[in-house]
């Protein structure tokens, strides 16, 4: 009471409220007035941004906290009542006419769509130190995740433009969603890189705040240890996103432009833009509200299952059943085995990419109703079995991929299932957890993460009609992995299967050794046989035909240790780097035709 005086009327209101809900510790050990009184403000304005940023203030945070951490405590089923099974979705196969098909759909429906990019994560797991996005997605040219999303996104609504000639050219819209943890290393990543070539006005950053930490079952708030008047914040987690978008009025601001889809994705999946203009399509087609991508999954791998849940009073849902939580529901209901691969040796239930489509009006309608708030959970660890007090202190956490869960069941829900090796190579794990994944499962590393962009590379040209030599297996970073020919595209270059198609042609082949990086819009390969490494350059306004016999050395994969602190973290965590011994190099920076014969 003594220092009330320090406080604005409103922050006078918001003591008043945390002294209600059982919050006076906060306060307990302040000194007299006059002490430290710029620490006191400083606290109450730390208050009032955890307050306003949460859907409800911190009121609701604490009440909904009570009841978590008691549902917890007393070993509450979250699925109680709901029985499990498998869903059915759409399933794509790349390059047949059904996939086409769906990709042509996609493309014309991108240039209303807008863009969200969840990068708000650490990424504990792979422990690096820099940002995720900024990590390279492959090191032949270096291009990192970021500038590819971006590149993809622009090279996606150029796409869509010209396929609805005459129509009025628009910009996609491309949300990062940021952190305290990311924000200022974002900002300065597109900064420095004059935004990739989008403009500028066509970003826009959105920062995710933490929230406050609980001590105990009573949701009393956790004091930062480090300083007294700072309550202790943690991440809430990606599903933030969707309150944020929401009140950032950039929702109503898209439906007036007449936009119609909302894509959300992650901070490392070098393939994600292959399966990106098909999963469109499908939720065009198809009029999904909702439409998850899916890859068949691995049992144990660490992405979630897609479940169809029925509860006994007749409720159902299709839903994402986190990794950690789909083992003990199956043991629960019926399936005394678990999370286990069947015949076909995979889970049944199709992995979560966490790649989301919604359609905006219905998700409008949606957020509405909640502010944008997901329902939450909260994962405390109990000191010991009576569950009464916490190793550390906990607090609530949200996913994107749990909007559906308060939808009617009106809602049209579906998802698209497409291969791994084309949609999903995340770089989540660091090289020594990555060389203890079991045994046929993805690593999630970044070791992995390249090779599957020239997997996915060398298979998709294989089916355009090139002779792609088979992969070698080799050893990084104790990770054994199939190795393609180093095969890169700019997403200008082809977006799509059906341009691909239109860019390569005639007799073709590439050897296991080769490494090859076309890096124009109008770059087309006829009749060449590639043993060695070629570089393609070209301006949009050049048209370039390469063909003919390279022949050379080429680049070499060199090995390093992921523990040889010598060699940068980006390069080292993967466990090779290129070794460029001979190449051809071709750069075409003028207008006009020119042809390539080797
Ligand atoms: N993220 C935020 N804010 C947060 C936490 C994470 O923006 O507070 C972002 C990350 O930057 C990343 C994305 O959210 O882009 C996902 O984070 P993780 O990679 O740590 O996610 P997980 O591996 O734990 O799991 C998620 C889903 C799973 C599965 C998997 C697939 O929860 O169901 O789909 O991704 O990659």
């Amino acid at each position: 009471h003594k220092n009330l005086h320090l406080l604005s009327p409103q922050q006078v209101e918001l003591a008043k409220m945390l002294v209600e809900k059982g919050q006076s510790h906060l306060f307990e050990h302040w000194p007299e007035p006059g002490v430290d009184d710029g620490e006191k403000k400083a606290f109450f304005d730390q208050v009032a941004r955890l307050n306003s940023s949460y859907p409800g203030g911190l009121a609701s945070y604490i009440k909904i906290a009570r009841e978590l951490l008691a549902d917890s405590k007393a070993g509450k089923n979250p699925f109680d009542g709901f029985t499990p099974s498998v869903p059915t979705g759409e399933n794509l196969s790349h390059g047949d006419e059904n996939f086409i098909k769906f990709e042509e759909a996609g493309v014309k429906e991108a240039q209303n769509a807008a863009f969200v990019l969840v990068a708000g994560g650490l990424g504990e797991r792979l422990g690096y130190n820099g940002i995720k996005v900024a990590l390279p997605y492959e090191t032949i040219t270096g291009t990192c995740f970021l500038q590819n999303y971006i590149e993809s996104v622009l090279a996606l609504q150029e796409a869509s433009y010209r396929m609805t000639q005459g129509g009025q050219k628009k910009e996609i819209p491309f949300v990062i969603m940021t952190s305290d943890d990311t924000h200022a290393r974002t900002v300065e990543l597109l900064e420095s890189h004059s935004y990739f070539g989008m403009r500028p006005t066509q970003v826009k950053l959105l920062k995710q705040e933490k929230v406050a930490c609980l001590e105990d079952n009573d949701a009393r708030l956790a004091l930062d240890p480090h300083n007294k008047f700072r309550v202790q914040t943690k991440p809430h987690g990606h599903g933030d996103v969707h309150s944020l978008l929401y009140s950032s009025g950039l929702l109503y601001e898209w439906r007036d432009a007449g936009l119609r889809w909302v894509l959300f994705f992650q901070d490392t999946n070098g393939l994600l833009f292959k399966a990106i203009p098909a999963s469109i399509g499908v939720s065009v087609t198809k009029g999904y509200h909702v439409n998850s991508l899916a890859v068949p999954r691995k049992a144990k791998e660490a992405i979630g299952g897609i479940t169809k849940l029925t509860h006994t009073d007749g409720r159902s849902m299709v839903i994402n059943v986190e990794y950690n939580q789909l083992d003990p529901l199956l043991r629960a209901t019926g399936f005394p085995d678990g999370d286990v691969n069947c015949e076909t040796g995979y889970s049944p239930f199709p992995g979560n990419i966490n790649q989301l489509i919604l359609e905006l009006d219905s998700y409008i309608e949606e957020l509405k109703k909640t502010g944008g708030g997901i329902k939450e959970f909260v994962n405390p660890k109990y000191k010991d079995a009576s569950k009464t007090s916490f190793k550390s202190s906990t607090r609530l956490e949200c996913m994107m991929q749990d909007y559906p869960k308060t939808l009617p069941p009106s809602a049209r829900v579906g998802f698209t299932v497409m291969d791994a090796w084309l949609a999903y190579a995340p770089v989540k794990n660091n090289p020594e957890d990555a060389a203890k994944v079991p045994k046929g499962n993805p690593y999630h590393s970044a070791t992995s993460g390249e090779m599957a962009v020239y997997r996915a590379n060398s298979l998709i040209l294989r089916k355009a009609g090139v002779k792609v030599d088979n992969p070698v297996n080799e050893v990084f970073n104790g990770q054994e992995v199939e190795v393609w020919p180093r095969i890169v595209w700019k997403p200008t270059w082809g977006l799509t299967f059906a341009d691909i198609r239109s860019k390569v042609s005639g007799s073709c082949s590439i050897t296991q050794r080769s490494t090859l990086a076309i890096k124009g819009q109008n770059i087309f390969v006829k009749d060449l046989s590639l043993d060695g490494a070629l570089v393609i350059d070209s301006i949009d306004e050049a048209e370039v035909k390469v063909g003919g016999s390279v022949q050379n050395k080429g680049w070499i994969l060199e090995k390093v240790d992921y523990k040889d602190t010598s060699v940068p973290e980006e390069i080292r965590i993967r466990g090779f780097r290129f070794k460029q011994i001979e190449q051809l190099e071709k750069h075409c920076s003028e207008p006009g035709k020119f042809e390539l014969k080797a």
